[in-house]
């Protein structure tokens, strides 16, 4: 059958690739809705061949809505997504707004699909950065079990949105030209001071908490933990902005339970992955990277080597898209298990 869906963020980075992602999957739709903040209401956008009106999104919009897609704010999520679920909707929500809740499951289908059987009408898609680095600890974490993970994270700007793109460009531009400019929106809208991103890096993602890590090395630390079902496991994280335009690459340290793991046998274990590419051929100079990823769904892994010191440890390289596994691809692959778990009424 065929289901009624609404696109909450419909003008957004991650919005736009949810449509084209629900587009290339295929995905059953009856009806689409696409709604959005007051401010950009009134824009057209094309989908299948046919053009949307981009409308306000209000409570009563949800009515006969199936599934909701929300990527417009985590304070759009908090008002609206109980409102859809009272209309009957089942909400994908990408914001960070409901991640940590218990009653709400927070899913990388590669990883922990059936949880979506405990779900209470809202589902919440994890952050970028921390989708990509899971699809390729689970299956190292399934083998030879897991302990310790260390990431360290070279992040694009598409993952603050379409104005910190513009913002990167202009400034590149300026640099290039020998313009003055003020830096207004990186490392985060919200804060008290704006740096520059062009031919820079930043370690500053989101705001920084009271603990000295920011928001977003937290997202990484406790959204781990959740999805892996792995309170025990010992993560930190340092997540650095670069000057990309999408694309986020990570340095990753694990170190598994059991000892005696070769690196072969890791290429071989997430070669067979779900999800994964494996890009590791150091003699032909293969290795994931930002550039290439951008458009793909999957996540690349390579650059695979065994920590000198310890015979738990290994190192990689882990690159996606961030706008697509990394948001907009995840929700639509939600969405498409509800479908096959037949949780969709
Ligand atoms: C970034 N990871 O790259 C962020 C964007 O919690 O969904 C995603 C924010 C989130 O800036």
């Amino acid at each position: 059958s065929n289901y009624h869906v609404a696109v909450v963020g419909a003008t957004g980075a991650v919005g736009q690739q949810m449509l084209r992602t629900l587009e290339e999957r295929d995905f059953p739709i009856a009806s689409l809705k696409l709604l959005s903040s007051k401010r950009s209401a009134g824009k057209v956008v094309s989908f299948k061949g046919k053009d949307y009106t981009v409308e306000e999104a209000t409570p009563e919009s949800f009515e006969g809505v199936q599934i909701a897609l929300f990527s417009a704010g985590g304070s759009v999520s908090k008002t609206l997504a109980p409102e859809a679920v009272k209309r009957g909707a089942i909400v994908v929500d990408n914001t960070s707004a409901y991640r940590m809740d218990p009653n709400v499951p927070l899913v990388v289908p590669e990883v922990n699909e059936e949880d979506l059987r405990a779900h209470n009408g809202i589902i919440a898609n994890p952050n970028c950065s921390t989708i990509q680095m899971v699809v390729a600890l689970e299956p190292l974490r399934e083998k030879y079990g897991l302990k310790k993970v260390v990431v360290s994270t070279y992040q694009a700007v598409s993952g603050a949105g379409l104005e910190a793109i513009d913002e990167m460009k202009q400034q590149t531009k300026a640099i290039l030209d020998g313009e003055e400019f003020t830096p207004e929106i990186l490392p985060v809208g919200g804060d008290k001071k704006h740096y520059q991103i062009a031919f820079n890096a930043i370690p500053q993602i989101d705001l920084f908490q009271e603990n000295g890590y920011t928001f977003e090395e937290m997202k990484m630390i406790n959204e781990t933990k959740k999805i892996m079902n792995m309170a025990e496991l010992e993560v930190a994280a340092t997540c650095v902005r670069l000057p990309v335009e999408t694309g986020h690459s990570e340095s990753v340290y694990i170190e598994t339970e059991q000892g005696g793991a070769t690196v072969a046998e890791i290429k071989e274990l997430l070669a067979s992955a779900p999800g994964i590419t494996l890009q590791d051929d150091p003699a032909n100079q293969i290795y994931p990277l930002a550039s290439e990823c951008v458009g793909k769904n999957d996540v690349f892994v390579g650059r695979i080597r065994h920590d000198l010191d310890r015979d738990n440890g290994f190192h990689m390289w882990i690159v996606s898209d961030n706008l697509l596994k990394g948001a907009a691809w995840n929700s639509v692959q939600i969405a498409e298990s509800l479908v096959k778990l037949k949780l969709l009424s």
